[in-house]
C-alpha cells in the first residue's frame, strides 16, 4: 500500500523526462495479464540522472534500457514506484508486468468483469496497469496492441484508429494508434463480446465519423437514444463553439460495473451501463435526461479536457468546470432552461453548500490533496461550472466564445492551468478578470446579508448588500469575492421599476459593504435571478413581498425561488414551535418565525397557485416542497428528525389546502403514448405531484390510491410507474408492497433497472429498515463488488432515509460503519463517497452529532484503511 501522502498545488515542477512514444503490448488473460511496455523517454532536465515511474499494485517482470536487461540491483522498487538511473537525453525503456485484472474489484487500472476487460485510468489509474509518468503534463503518442486466446473476445478495442486485426494462431490481434499525444489517464482498452450499434455523423468540414455503441447482448434498441444524444451532441458543438471532431471513430462502450458515470478517454468512452441504455418501459425521464447530458458531457470533453488537457489535478475543474458549463447550455437548449437551471440548483444548494460546511470544504481548484479521487467533487464539477457560468454573464456568450476561441488557438495540444483559461477570457476581451479570479482560490460559500432603506422625501430606496465570508475547514482567513447579483425591483402593482444603474441586469458585489439605490419607494428586490453567482441571499422577505414575487416577477426562476422560500419558512417556524425549548443560541430562523401563521400562509399560498394564471411547467416547481439542505438554510445545527417531522407536516397542510384542485387536474389531464418530448416530460411531472398532493389530502386520499394502482398497471412507462411508487412508498405501505413485488417479477432479471427497486426500498421508512437492508443485501440482484447496486441500496440510505439513518442510538449511524469497513475493502472510492452523510455531524444536535462522530472514529482506527477513507476520516477529525 502506498504512503498516505498530502501533495500541494504549490510544489508543482516540469517533469524532469517526458515520454514522446508509447508501445503498449497487452497479452489478455483474466487472471495474469502481461503488459509490455515500450516507452520513449526523452530528458528535459539535464541535471536530472534519475527517473521515478509511478507503478502501484504490480508485478515486475523485467526492464531494459536500450535492451539491455537491468539486474534487480540497478533500479530501485517500491509500492509507489519503480527508480532507475538515465543519463543521456534519450533513450528506450522497456518494461514488463503482470496484472490480475479479474482480482481487481477497485475498478480502477485494468478489470474483469462480465466476461470483459475495461480500463478505468483517471486520475491515477494507470499506475495499476505498468510503471508510468503517470501525471497529465506528460502527453504520449500511443500505439496498443492487444493479443488475446478467448474466443468470446470478439472485440478489441482502444484509443484511436484501427491499424490491424488479424490472427497467429490461436491468438486474435488488434493494433491500435491514436495520433493525438495524450496523458495517461485518456488511455483505454475494452475486449469483450457486445452487441454493436453504429452509425455515422457527418462534420461540417465534410468528414464521415463512424460512431459506435458497444452493448450488452440483447440490448440493442435500448442504445438509440444515447446515440441520437451523441449526433445533437456534435452538431451543437461544432454550432456553438465551431468545433469538430477529429477521428474517424468515436466508440462508447456501456459496462454495469463502472465506479463513475463516464470516461472521456480519447475516442473511446467507457460508460456506466446506467447512462446508455434506455427505453420507455424501463427508463424514467430523469434517465433520458441523464444519458442525454453525460453523452454530450463526454463528448464535450474531446476539446475541453483531451485536446487541452490539465497541467495537474489540482486544475482539475479547468475541465471540468467548464465541460459541465457546457453540457448544461446543451441541456437547457435541448430541453427546458427552468427545470435543467433549478435541478442544477439544487445540487448546488443540497450537495456543494453542504460539502462547503463540512470537513472536506476546499476551492474549486484545490490546494491539498492526499487522494486525487476524492476531488470528483460537486465543489470542482458543479461549483466550477457556476464560476464558468459567471463569466459567461458577465462576458456576454459573444465575449464568452471569443475567450473560448483565444484558449483553443493559444492551447491545443498542451496541458495548462485555470490560470491559462481565465488569461485566454481576459485577453480576449480586454477585461480586468483579477479580482473574478478568487474564485478559484477561495472556498466556502458566501453570504450576502441584504437590508433596504426607504427615502421618503427623495423616493428612493437603498439597498446594502454586506457579504460575508464565513471560514471553512480549510481556510480561516477570506475575502470579499467578485459576485454578479441579478436583480429586478418590483413596484406595488407588480411593474418592474427601471434601473438603469444595473450593469447586465447586475449588481456587482465586490467589497464587504456595496451600496445601490432604486427610484421608488414600496419595492420588492428578486435577487440572484436564476442563480447568477454561487452564494446565499440572506434577505428577511415577509410573506406577502414572496407572494408577490411569485404573482408578478418577469422570471419563472425567480417566482420558484420565492416559492421554496415561502416553504421554507413554514418548515422552519413548525420546528421551531416543536423543539421550542431545545433551540441552540445562535441559530437564525428565517425572519424569526416562530410566531408565523403556518395554516394560513399556506392557505394563501395554495390560493395564489390556483388563481393565478401559471404555466404547467413554473407551476410543477411551485408545488415541490424544498430538501432538508435548502429548508434549514440559516441553521447551524439540527434535530434531523424534528425537521423531518415539520417537513412532513408542512407537505401534509399543503395538500390539504390544495389536494382537492390536485385530483380535478390529474384526471383531466390526457394518458398519451410514451414520447421523450418536453412537453410530454411536464404533464408526467405535473400529474406526479397532483397524485402525491392528492393521496397527501385526506378527503382524496382513497381516491388518489386507487388512481395510483390502476396507473401503475395501465401505464406503458417507467416514469409514470415510478412515480406510483414513490407516492404509495410515503402514504400506503401496504399497496407500495405490492406493487414492489409486481415490479420485481417483471424486471428482476434486469441488473439496471433493479437498481431503482433497490433505491425506493432503502428509502422507505419502516421500524425494521436494518432488517430489511440485511434481507436486500442477500437478494440475487445485489453484490457488493458493484458500485452501482451499493449505491442503489446503502448510498440511497444513508443520503436519503432520514429516519432510518438517524436513528435515536445511532444504529443506523453504526449500520452504515460496518458496511463501509468491509466496503473499503474491496472499493475504496465508492466507500470514500458513501461516507459523506456521516462526515456532516457537525451540523445536527446531540444525541446525533456524537454519535455519527464515534463512527467516523472507529473508522479511522480501523487497520489497512484505504488512502481514500483515511483522507477524509482524518479532515473530520481535526
Ligand atoms: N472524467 C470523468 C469522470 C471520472 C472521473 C474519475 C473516474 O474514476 C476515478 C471515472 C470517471 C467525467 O467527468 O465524466
Ligand atoms: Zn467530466
Amino acid at each position: 500500500m502506498a504512503e498516505h501522502i498530502v501533495k500541494r498545488r504549490l510544489d508543482y515542477e516540469k517533469p524532469d523526462f517526458l515520454i514522446s512514444e508509447t508501445a503498449l503490448t497487452f497479452d489478455l488473460f483474466p487472471e495474469k495479464t502481461v503488459v509490455t511496455s515500450v516507452l520513449l523517454v526523452k530528458r528535459q532536465n539535464t541535471k536530472a540522472s534519475h527517473i521515478t515511474l509511478d507503478g502501484e499494485e504490480l508485478c515486475l517482470v523485467s526492464v531494459s534500457v536500450n535492451d539491455k536487461a537491468l539486474s534487480s540491483d540497478e533500479y530501485e522498487l517500491n509500492a509507489s514506484g519503480l527508480k532507475l538511473c538515465i543519463d543521456c537525453d534519450s533513450v528506450e525503456l522497456k518494461i514488463v508486468t503482470e496484472i490480475n485484472p479479474k482480482q481487481n474489484t477497485s475498478l480502477e487500472g485494468l478489470y474483469y468483469t462480465q466476461d470483459a476487460y475495461c480500463t478505468q485510468c483517471e486520475a491515477e489509474g494507470f499506475r495499476k496497469i505498468t510503471y508510468y509518468l503517470d501525471r497529465p503534463d506528460v502527453l504520449s503518442i500511443f500505439t496498443v496492441t492487444i493479443r488475446t486466446t478467448d474466443a468470446p473476445n470478439k472485440y478489441l478495442l482502444s484509443n484511436g484508429n484501427l491499424v490491424k486485426r488479424y490472427k497467429e494462431g490461436d491468438t486474435d490481434i488488434a493494433v491500435w494508434h491514436d495520433p493525438h499525444p495524450k496523458p495517461s489517464y485518456l488511455f483505454a482498452l475494452v475486449a469483450g463480446d457486445f452487441d454493436l450499434l453504429v452509425d455515422t455523423f457527418i462534420t461540417r468540414s465534410g468528414r464521415v465519423v463512424n460512431l459506435e455503441l458497444y452493448l450488452e447482448k440483447g440490448r440493442l434498441q435500448q442504445g438509440q437514444h444515447a446515440l441520437d444524444s451523441l449526433k445533437k451532441a456534435m452538431k451543437w458543438d461544432e454550432d456553438t463553439y465551431g468545433l469538430e471532431y477529429d477521428l474517424d471513430v468515436y466508440m462508447v462502450v456501456a459496462v454495469d460495473f463502472f465506479n463513475m458515470g463516464a470516461m472521456e478517454n480519447k475516442g473511446l468512452n467507457v460508460f456506466n451501463s446506467k447512462f446508455v441504455l434506455a427505453d420507455a418501459k424501463t427508463a424514467t425521464d430523469e434517465d433520458f435526461f441523464n444519458i442525454e447530458s453525460i453523452i454530450a458531457h463526454e463528448y464535450f470533453h474531446n476539446w475541453t479536457g483531451n485536446r487541452v488537457t490539465c497541467r495537474d489535478w489540482f486544475q482539475l475543474s479547468l475541465k471540468e468546470g467548464l465541460t459541465v458549463f457546457r453540457d448544461q447550455q446543451f441541456s437547457a437548449d435541448m430541453s427546458s432552461y427552468l427545470s435543467t437551471r433549478i435541478s442544477q440548483v439544487k445540487v448546488m444548494r443540497e450537495h456543494q453548500f453542504v460539502e462547503d460546511t463540512g470537513p472536506m470544504s476546499h476551492p474549486i481548484r484545490p490546494d491539498e490533496v492526499m487522494e486525487m479521487n476524492n476531488f470528483y467533487t460537486v465543489t470542482v464539477y458543479d461549483k466550477g461550472a457556476e464560476v464558468i457560468r459567471m463569466l459567461h454573464t458577465l462576458l456576454s456568450a459573444e465575449g464568452f466564445r471569443k475567450g473560448m476561441d483565444l484558449y483553443f488557438a493559444r492551447h491545443d495540444g498542451e496541458a495548462v492551468t485555470c490560470d491559462d483559461f481565465v488569461d485566454a477570457m481576459a485577453t480576449a476581451n480586454n477585461m480586468d478578470l483579477q479580482h473574478f479570479r478568487q474564485w478559484y482560490s477561495q472556498s466556502g460559500t458566501p453570504l450576502i446579508a441584504v437590508s433596504k432603506k426607504e427615502n421618503d422625501l427623495a423616493a428612493t430606496t437603498e439597498f446594502t448588500f454586506t457579504q460575508v465570508n464565513p471560514k471553512t475547514a480549510d481556510q480561516k482567513e477570506k475575502s470579499p469575492l467578485f459576485v454578479p447579483i441579478v436583480a429586478e425591483f418590483l413596484d406595488t402593482s407588480g411593474k418592474v421599476v427601471d434601473a438603469p444603474s444595473l450593469t447586465n441586469s447586475s449588481i456587482i458585489v465586490n467589497e464587504q459593504h456595496n451600496s445601490f439605490s432604486v427610484e421608488g419607494t414600496n419595492l420588492t428586490p428578486v435577487l440572484l435571478d436564476k442563480f447568477s453567482a454561487p452564494v446565499v441571499i440572506d434577505y428577511d422577505y415577509s410573506i406577502p413581498e414572496l407572494l408577490h414575487i411569485i404573482r408578478y416577477a418577469s422570471s419563472s426562476y425567480a417566482k420558484w425561488d420565492a416559492s421554496q422560500r415561502v416553504f421554507s419558512a413554514c418548515i422552519q417556524a413548525r420546528y421551531a414551535m416543536q423543539i421550542s425549548n431545545a433551540t441552540p443560541r445562535g441559530d437564525k430562523l428565517i425572519n424569526n418565525r416562530n410566531t408565523l401563521d403556518v395554516q394560513g400562509v399556506l392557505s394563501e399560498y395554495a390560493n395564489v397557485l390556483v388563481n393565478a394564471d401559471i404555466e404547467g411547467d413554473v407551476l410543477v416547481e411551485l408545488l415541490s416542497l424544498p430538501s432538508t439542505e435548502t429548508a434549514r438554510t440559516g441553521l447551524k445545527t439540527i434535530d434531523p428528525i424534528a425537521f423531518e417531522d415539520a417537513s412532513e407536516y408542512v407537505q401534509k397542510s399543503f395538500a390539504e389546502h390544495i389536494g382537492g384542485h390536485a385530483l380535478a387536474c390529474l384526471s383531466a389531464s390526457q394518458v398519451a403514448t410514451y414520447q421523450y418530448s418536453v412537453e410530454q416530460v411536464n404533464q408526467r411531472a405535473l400529474n406526479a405531484s397532483w397524485l402525491k398532493l392528492a393521496v397527501l389530502n385526506e378527503d382524496t386520499r382513497n381516491a388518489a390510491l386507487l388512481e395510483i394502482e390502476q396507473r401503475y398497471i395501465q401505464s406503458d412507462n417507467m416514469t409514470d410507474r415510478l412515480n406510483c411508487l414513490k407516492v404509495c412508498q410515503i402514504e400506503n405501505i401496504d399497496l407500495f408492497d405490492k406493487l414492489m413485488s409486481s415490479f420485481e417479477q417483471e424486471f428482476g432479471h434486469d441488473a439496471v433497472i433493479m437498481d431503482k427497486w433497490f433505491g425506493l426500498h432503502a428509502t422507505t421508512k419502516r421500524v425494521d429498515i436494518l432488517a430489511q437492508l440485511d434481507l436486500l443485501r442477500a437478494h440475487g440482484q445485489f453484490t457488493i463488488n458493484n458500485p452501482n447496486k451499493v449505491r442503489a441500496l446503502i448510498g440511497s440510505f444513508a443520503f436519503y432515509n432520514t429516519l432510518g439513518f438517524h436513528q435515536k442510538h445511532g444504529a443506523g449511524y453504526k449500520y452504515l460503519g460496518d458496511y463501509l469497513l468491509d466496503l473499503d475493502k474491496v472499493n475504496p472510492q465508492v466507500a470514500s463517497r458513501i461516507v459523506t452523510p456521516l462526515l456532516q455531524f457537525e451540523s445536527f444536535n446531540e444525541p446525533y452529532k456524537s454519535l455519527m462522530k464515534s463512527q467516523i472514529e472507529r473508522i479511522f482506527t480501523s487497520k489497512g484503511l484505504s488512502r481514500d477513507l483515511f483522507e477524509k476520516a482524518s479532515k473530520a477529525l481535526t
